[in-house]
């Protein structure tokens, strides 16, 4: 599972060329001077890690060229690593543990529930922006717990889109896994509810809730997805067990306005990062983990439907900033 990193995270890092280019022409072969430093910043502002980190970077630069004025971008690329390295502790790593069965249901015997009627289903309900990528990365998903010998059942919750159950329901025959279809128009927990009870029904390990594209400061939609959450609490408490922002690597600074509203409205416990094959670089979960302590479970390298990865920080920051 892990030995595809090295492949997924190069393609990333040839999305995040411009990061290292820019290094690169901010220095042209000299030495760091007081001007490059100013450019730095700017730099990293425009990669939307957040302010703090920012400022962590540049106070570090600053230190160490004070001790080391000969210094060139090799180092700076070096602190910069090092601060973000930081700044993701323990950002990673999650998928692992989810496969392992750490954050399965209460008292269930998660790591051996092969369709075992006895083990409380695993329920991770993905909530996001339009088109961030939701449907898409619940058929990834679908996918990768399959292939590590999970079932899954997939409800379809977005009920507003038109096309939204027929998109799901193309991926459901491709991969063959289980989906609870909807009507245009139904109420979402319901359908969410129904997935659940069909889960335990059928003694499937996951069950992943599609959901309709929403902005954070729609309140009745906010509103419908504490109803989801609300309802499928009703089967069991710790339902769902996981609510996962899908984020759109492109989506720069504001992503982390709109994860503060969903967090404080919902509590989100993860991220999955899309759209990382694009020019997007998806920074902005620097500043999300920093100020809300979500971690990122995945990130999302293209459309098809092996494109999804455990985000790995080491690799994700090697790759951001092209040490
Ligand atoms: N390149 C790339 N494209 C992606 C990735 N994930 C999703 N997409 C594409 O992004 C577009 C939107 O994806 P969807 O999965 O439909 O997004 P959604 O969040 O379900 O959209 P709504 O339900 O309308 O809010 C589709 O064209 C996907 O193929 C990714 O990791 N990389
Ligand atoms: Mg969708």
């Amino acid at each position: 599972m892990f030995g595809v990193f090295s492949k997924v995270y190069a393609r990333v890092e040839s999305a995040k060329n411009r990061l290292t280019s820019s290094f690169k022409s901010i220095f042209q072969g000299k030495k760091l001077d007081p001007n490059s430093i100013e450019q730095i910043e700017a730099l990293l502002y425009s990669a939307d890690i957040g302010v703090e980190t920012v400022e962590n970077i540049i106070a570090a630069v600053e230190v160490a060229y004070r001790n080391n004025p000969q210094m060139r971008e090799g180092e700076v690329k070096e602190i910069c690593e090092k601060v973000l390295l930081d700044a993701l502790r323990g950002a990673d790593r999650l998928a692992e543990a989810l496969l392992k069965g750490a954050e399965w249901g209460e008292g269930a015997s998660a790591g051996e529930g092969r369709g075992n009627s006895s083990t409380v289903p695993l329920v991770i309900a993905l909530i996001g922006s339009n088109g961030s990528g939701k449907t898409t990365t619940a058929a990834k998903l679908a996918g990768f717990f399959t292939e590590n010998g999970k079932s899954v059942i997939i409800g379809a919750c977005d009920t507003f889109r038109a096309a939204a159950n027929e998109q799901i329901k193309i991926w459901s025959e491709r991969l063959h896994f289980d989906l609870v279809e909807s009507q245009r128009g139904a109420d979402p927990a319901s359908v969410a509810f129904d997935t659940c009870q069909a889960a335990i029904n059928r003694g499937r390990d996951v069950v992943i809730l599609d959901t309709a594209g929403r902005l954070h400061n729609k309140s009745h939609l906010m509103g419908e997805l504490m109803k989801l959450k609300r309802v499928v609490g009703k089967i069991n408490p710790i339902f769902p067990q996981h609510l996962w922002l899908i984020a759109d690597a492109h989506l720069g600074a504001n992503t982390i306005t709109s994860a503060q509203k969903f967090h404080g409205e919902l509590g989100l416990t993860g991220m999955i990062l899309t759209k990382l094959d694009g020019a997007g670089r998806g920074g902005a979960i620097v500043g999300i983990y920093q100020k809300l302590g979500i971690p990122v479970y995945f990130i999302g390298t293209g459309e098809g439907p092996v494109d999804l990865v455990p985000f790995v920080v080491e690799e994700y920051v090697h790759a951001l900033v092209g040490v």
